[in-house]
C-alpha cells in the first residue's frame, strides 16, 4: 500500500454531528469530506470542503456526490443502500459498510433475524403487523419494546409496551410495522464500537457503560463498571457481531447485561455511535478516525484506553423548536477536565442531540487541580472514581441550558 498526501476526498451521506466529527477527525489525516444532507447549512457544513443539499434517496444527489470523492460512506442509516451501490459502480469509488449490512440492519427485524441466525446471544423477538398479533405478544413476553421496523433513530420509533390495551395506540405510533422483543429487566447497557480495516482487521474499543433515559442516550461511562467476566463476554459478543457483518468501517454495537450475567445484543449501527463519543479524548485513535482510516483501506489506530472518560450528552430541554442558544457554557470551557463539543445546530427541539461533553480522569477535578492524585492517562480508575467522573460530567451538563 502507499499512501500518499495531500490525501483523498471522503463522501458522506449525511451531515449531522457524525459528519461533523468525521471531517473534524479526518483533517489531520490529509482527508477532506464532502456531506450529503437534506437540511441547508447542517452541523457539518462548517468543517466540510462542501454540504451538498439533497434528500438520502435523490440519485442526482447522490451521484454528484460520488463523482466528487474518492470513497463512499454514510452517518445515518436512512442513507439508501441501492443508490449507494449504484452510485459506488458508477463511478468506480468504494463504499463503505457494505450497502448490503446497511440494508440488513435497517430492518430492525432482519437484522434481529441475521443476529439469531448467526448464534448471536439476543433478546427473544417476533415480527408484529396488527394489533391483535401485538396484544398476544405483550401478554406472552408480559411486556415488549416495540420497534419501528425502519426509519426510528435517537429513541424515535421505540415504544415500551406493557399492557395489551396498548397495543393498537402503540402499532399506530410506530407506524404499524413493526418488531417486539421481550423487555429485559437488565442489570445494565453497554456498548462496544468495533472497527474493521482492510485485510479482515478488526480492533474493539473498551467496553461502554451507557446510561439512558426515556430511551435516548444520556451519559456513556468508560470503562464500564461491569464485572471482569461480563465485559469479557461482552467484547466476544462484539468480535462475532463484526464477523457477521461485510464492509470497513465502524460499527456501535449496543447490549444489554442481564442480572445473570449474560450479554445479549440489543442493536446495531453500521457507523460512529453516541456511546463511542468518549473515544476522541479517551483513545488515541477516536471512532471517527478510525472510520475514515477503515472505509478508505488504510491502517486503523490503536484502540486502547488513554483516560477513564464520561460523556455527558446535552439535549435540547426546551418545549417547542426554537433558535437555540445555550447558556453556561463559560463553567464547561473554564473546567480543566472536560471537553465541550458542540454540534452548531440551527434550531433546538426537545431532547434533540445538540451537543455534548467529556470529561477524563477520575471525577476530582480539584483535586487534580492542586496537583494531588490524578489519574490522567494513567491506571484505568476504580468504579468509586467512575462514580465520581459521572456526578463531575452531570454537574458540568446540568449546568448548560437552552432556556432563558
Ligand atoms: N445520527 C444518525 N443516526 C443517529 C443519530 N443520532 C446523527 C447523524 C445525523 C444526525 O444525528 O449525525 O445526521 C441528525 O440529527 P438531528 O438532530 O438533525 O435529527
Amino acid at each position: 500500500m502507499s499512501i500518499t498526501l495531500p490525501g483523498p476526498t471522503l463522501g458522506v451521506v449525511g451531515g449531522g454531528q457524525l459528519g461533523r466529527m468525521l471531517a473534524e477527525a479526518a483533517a489531520p489525516l490529509g482527508v477532506e469530506v464532502i456531506v450529503l444532507d437534506p437540511t441547508p447549512n447542517p452541523p457539518a457544513a462548517p468543517v466540510t470542503r462542501d454540504a451538498i443539499v439533497a434528500d438520502f434517496d435523490d440519485p442526482e444527489g447522490l451521484d454528484e456526490l460520488a463523482a466528487r470523492v474518492d470513497a463512499l460512506t454514510f452517518e445515518i442509516e436512512l442513507a439508501d443502500p441501492d443508490l449507494l451501490a449504484e452510485a459506488g459502480d458508477e463511478h468506480g469509488i468504494p463504499v463503505h459498510p457494505d450497502p448490503g449490512t446497511l440494508a440488513m440492519i435497517q430492518d430492525k427485524l432482519g437484522q434481529k433475524e441475521a443476529l439469531a441466525d448467526a448464534g448471536i446471544p439476543v433478546p427473544e423477538f417476533v415480527g408484529v403487523a396488527t394489533a391483535e398479533g401485538l396484544e398476544r405478544v405483550v401478554e406472552e413476553f408480559g411486556g415488549v419494546m416495540l420497534k419501528a421496523r425502519e426509519g426510528g433513530y435517537d429513541g424515535r420509533g421505540n415504544v415500551p409496551v406493557e399492557d395489551p390495551a396498548e397495543a393498537s395506540a402503540a402499532l399506530e405510533a410506530v407506524g404499524g410495522h413493526a418488531m417486539a422483543e421481550r423487555l429485559i429487566p437488565f442489570e445494565r447497557e453497554l456498548a462496544v464500537m468495533g472497527v474493521k480495516g482492510a485485510d479482515g482487521e478488526t480492533r474493539t474499543y473498551p467496553v461502554t457503560e451507557t446510561l439512558h433515559r426515556e430511551e435516548i442516550l444520556r451519559e456513556s461511562v468508560t470503562p464500564a463498571r461491569a464485572a471482569d467476566p461480563v465485559v469479557a463476554e461482552a467484547e466476544s459478543v462484539a468480535r462475532d457481531v463484526l464477523e457477521l457483518l461485510d464492509g470497513r468501517g465502524v460499527y456501535g454495537i449496543e447490549l444489554f447485561e442481564t442480572p445473570d450475567g449474560e450479554v445479549l445484543v440489543n442493536e446495531i449501527a453500521p457507523r460512529p455511535h453516541n456511546s463511542g463519543h468518549w473515544t476522541i479524548e479517551g483513545t488515541r485513535a477516536s471512532q471517527f478516525e478510525n472510520h475514515v482510516r477503515a472505509v478508505l483501506g488504510w491502517p486503523l489506530g490503536p484502540t486502547d484506553l488513554r483516560t477513564p472518560a464520561v460523556t455527558a450528552n446535552v439535549l435540547g430541554d426546551v418545549d417547542e423548536p426554537e433558535p437555540g442558544t445555550l447558556r453556561g457554557v463559560e463553567s464547561v470551557l473554564a473546567a480543566p477536565d472536560a471537553d465541550l463539543h458542540w454540534y452548531g445546530k440551527d434550531d433546538v427541539r426537545p431532547l434533540r442531540k445538540m451537543g455534548h461533553l467529556t470529561v477524563t480522569g477520575d471525577g476530582d477535578a480539584d483535586r487534580d487541580a492542586d496537583g494531588g492524585d490524578a489519574s490522567h492517562g494513567a491506571a484505568n480508575g476504580t468504579a468509586g472514581d467512575r462514580d465520581a467522573l459521572i456526578s463531575r460530567a452531570r454537574a458540568l451538563r446540568d449546568g448548560l441550558t437552552f432556556r432563558e
